[in-house]
């Protein structure tokens, strides 16, 4: 018998005010249900946020090294069940074990981060114009944080925006993706034995159009953080904007990888293999598109195409794999919209383009695709597909691999293959996304670097690094004026 898993509100786990339930299976295949968890709806939300303002009022005032020792512990747990996590999340995401171990590996990476963090939040304090008087800023919590989460980087990026808004003295209210809601689970039970006071911590399971929904738009959860399609990011920011609430939007990409005619080719191949089908498509960051100098063109495809016709489909926990399903059936029908799609507007189809039959039909699989001579501004090549598929477009120097790579609406990452250090620093300077790559494929980013994108695939701000403590707390500037007398700041210090 399958469990009924629970919402953590108010310092319990709890059954949903609704009473409805929906299933966690595995992609790989659907005849394994790992659990029911929460349908939730608005008063779970409600009573989430009330839980959570006491909560706040608890930890604001619990000094910011002490808030960082709790997650230092937090990261020695997740190193303690990095492998009982691994599985579990390949069992309810589907990517291969290598990657789920990567996942929480990211996540240990971001707490022993936010740890020492807790040791900085610096502010500074800067000379007063005026004598006998200091100046200086500090770092404030804000208050309740909502945080809606995707499906595949089950607790990578949960903890991107959990730990840092706990750091900063704010309390959580967490709001995963209906695909992964078990990790959650296993990372909320992790954050109480470490010791976060429960109230700090909210899990409210459910779908976006009621849980998120009902998050966004709740008077007392003033900071948003959200990752998922750049089409739910506009009506949130809708809400947010009327709301004047703080809001961070990691949406979507349309990632490429240049390949110039100086390349190592091998390093190149290698790179596009990752980049395009790891996590079998399903990263914001994965190489959709690749940009091939002409001199190199077939030579490369040919190569390519044999590489990705020998990747291995297959269940993510066994050795043998190295791409494993997409999250669902939705998620299939989507890639297999595209390719006919691709294929109506003229692309070639190189290899893959179908579903396995036989033993993989239990799962949602889709064999790895590839598409030539796919003409910039098509809409394979302009749309973002969250699937195993790759579209290469012909160049014929670097000015329009720039020209490809800049003109879609998304711009999160970008990776350029060249032996030629002034390319690759032109490559940094012209390519409009928020990360590039040099010689590394356009997925990877390290968790102690600022992490987003330009365009329609965000909104300012990043995860990640040093910049995400700002969007979690508020600065503060503080007077003090020892001088015993009214001095006027722009007139005392400037009369004559
Ligand atoms: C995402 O796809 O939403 O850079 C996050 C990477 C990972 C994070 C991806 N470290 O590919």
């Amino acid at each position: 018998m399958a469990k009924n898993f629970r919402n953590f509100i108010g310092g319990e786990w709890v059954a949903p005010t609704t009473g409805g339930y929906f299933e966690n299976r595995n992609p790989a295949d659907t005849a394994d249900l790992i659990g029911r968890f929460p349908d939730s709806g608005a008063q779970d939300v409600a009573r989430a946020v009330r839980s959570a303002r006491r909560g706040f009022d608890l930890w604001r005032r619990t000094p910011a090294p002490a808030r960082g020792d709790v997650l230092r512990r937090v990261g020695d747990l997740l190193v303690e069940r990095k492998e009982a996590i691994a599985d579990a999340m390949t069992r309810e995401m589907g990517k291969v074990l290598a990657e789920t171990r990567g996942d929480v590996q990211e996540g240990i990476d971001t707490a022993y981060f936010a740890a020492t963090e807790g040791r900085r939040l610096y502010g500074r304090v800067v000379p007063s114009e005026l004598r006998s008087k200091w100046a200086m800023t500090y770092r404030r919590p804000i208050g309740v944080a909502g945080l809606i989460t995707p499906f595949n980087f089950p607790m990578a990026i949960p903890t991107w925006k959990t730990f840092p808004a706990l750091l900063c003295g704010n309390a959580v209210i967490l709001k995963p993706s209906e695909d992964v809601p078990h990790t959650a689970h296993l990372l909320v039970e992790i954050l109480l034995e470490a010791g976060l006071p429960p109230e700090v911590i909210q899990l409210v399971h459910g779908r976006g159009e009621t849980v998120g929904k009902a998050l966004v738009e709740h008077p007392e959860v003033p900071v948003i953080s959200f990752t998922g399609s750049t089409d739910t990011g506009a009506i949130i920011g809708e809400t947010c904007g009327r709301m004047h609430k703080r809001l961070s939007l990691e949406m979507g990409g349309k990632n490429a990888q240049i390949v110039m005619d100086d390349a190592d080719l091998d390093l190149a191949l290698e790179g596009v293999l990752w980049g395009a089908f790891g996590t079998t498509g399903q990263r914001c960051t994965a190489t959709s598109r690749l940009i091939l100098h002409r001199k190199i063109h077939d030579r490369f495809l040919r190569r390519l195409t044999g590489a990705v016709e020998s990747l291995r489909l297959g269940d993510g926990r066994a050795d043998t794999t190295d791409v494993g399903p997409l999250i669902h059936e939705a998620a299939r029908d989507k890639v297999e919209r595209y390719v006919e799609i691709g294929e109506a507007q003229g692309a070639e189809l190189v290899t893959g383009g179908r579903a396995p039959r036989g033993r993989l039909a239990a799962g949602w699989f889709y064999q790895p695709t590839i598409f030539s001579g796919v003409k910039a501004g098509s809409r394979l090549e302009q749309e973002e597909i969250f699937g195993p598929v790759l579209s290469v477009v012909r160049v014929n120097s670097f000015d329009d691999a720039v020209r490809v790579n800049n003109g879609v609406r998304y711009g999160l990452s970008s990776s350029i293959y060249t032996r030629s250090a002034d390319v690759a620093f032109r490559a940094l300077e012209r390519l409009d996304n928020g990360i590039t790559y040099v010689n590394a494929p356009t997925i990877g980013a390290e968790a102690h670097l600022p992490f987003g994108g330009v365009k329609a695939t965000g909104n300012g701000h990043r995860e990640g690094g040093w910049e995400v403590y700002d969007f979690y707390s508020e600065t503060k500037a503080c007077y003090v004026d020892y001088s015993g007398k009214l001095q006027r700041a722009q007139i005392d210090t400037y009369e004559l």
